[in-house]
């Protein structure tokens, strides 16, 4: 730790190059899913450093998914995959985050007038042209979601300008999407997505909606996605009024 901690001296605030530097930990697989990190105390002594800031940098991580605590027993590098449901983030930087390869097989990857359905979800006139894509998404070799997604050939004129991230692609036009409205359901899942998915038909899923859309109010995506139950734990911070 102290090693990486000194990869990073741009950093003033001890607790952020501390985060950074278990991120990087857990990055490399130096510390494996579902293993235990050291406890607070050890971090401190060995650090030289006090408990306090320790106690900052893990309850960051852990408000990022990237870590897991449990009460007594100590703090782990998380193995479902819990993501915030309050950032727009995408599917690449969020297995990115977690030391995670991610990659896509895509079963469509074209461009069409857009359907009466996809123009009233979307708002467009009938006749807009848009792109599609139909992939599965994964971790390495596990598959972990299934989506389809539409988008306005006016923010992404040719679908093979996404090579594995829609939202890179949209990055690089400029029309990275800006705030979102999402939907979650459970669902049990079919039997073709739970084959794509490698689970048994009918386990748990969660079928989630996003429209994202830019800064002035025109939309950039409307995606389904299909994402496996028993992986992820979707977490959001609530506050009071
Ligand atoms: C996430 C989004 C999806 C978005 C995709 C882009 C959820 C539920 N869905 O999967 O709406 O299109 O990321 O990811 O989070 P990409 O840039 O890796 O293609």
């Amino acid at each position: 730790y102290r090693r990486l901690c000194d990869e990073s001296p741009s950093q003033p605030l001890v607790y952020l190059r501390l985060r950074q530097a278990i991120r990087n930990v857990i990055d490399r697989r130096e510390i494996e899913p579902g293993h235990a990190l050291p406890s607070e105390r050890e971090l401190a002594q060995s650090l030289g450093i006090s408990r306090v800031t320790v106690r900052k940098a893990l309850a960051g991580l852990v408000e990022e998914g990237l870590l897991t605590q449990r009460h007594g027993a100590g703090t782990f590098v998380a193995e479902r995959i819990v993501k915030p449901i309050s950032r727009l983030t995408s599917f690449t930087e969020d297995l990115r985050a977690r030391g995670l390869n991610p990659r896509s097989e895509f079963f469509e990857r074209g461009i069409g007038e857009v359907t009466p359905e996809e123009a009233m979800a979307m708002n467009l006139s009938p006749g807009t042209a848009v792109v599609r894509l139909h992939r599965v998404r994964y971790a390495g070799d596990e598959p972990l979601a299934i989506e389809r997604s539409v988008v306005p050939a006016s923010a992404l004129p040719d679908p093979s300008l996404v090579r594995d991230s829609l939202y890179e692609a949209l990055e690089a036009r400029g029309c990275r999407p800006r705030r979102a409205l999402q939907r979650l359901r459970a669902v049990l899942l079919t039997a073709q997505h739970a084959h794509l998915l490698h689970v048994s038909p009918g386990s748990a899923g969660l079928a989630i909606e996003r429209r994202s859309f830019l800064d002035d109010g025109r939309i950039v995506e409307f995606t389904s996605s299909w994402y496996r139950g028993d992986v992820y734990d979707f977490v959001a911070e609530l506050h009071a009024e």
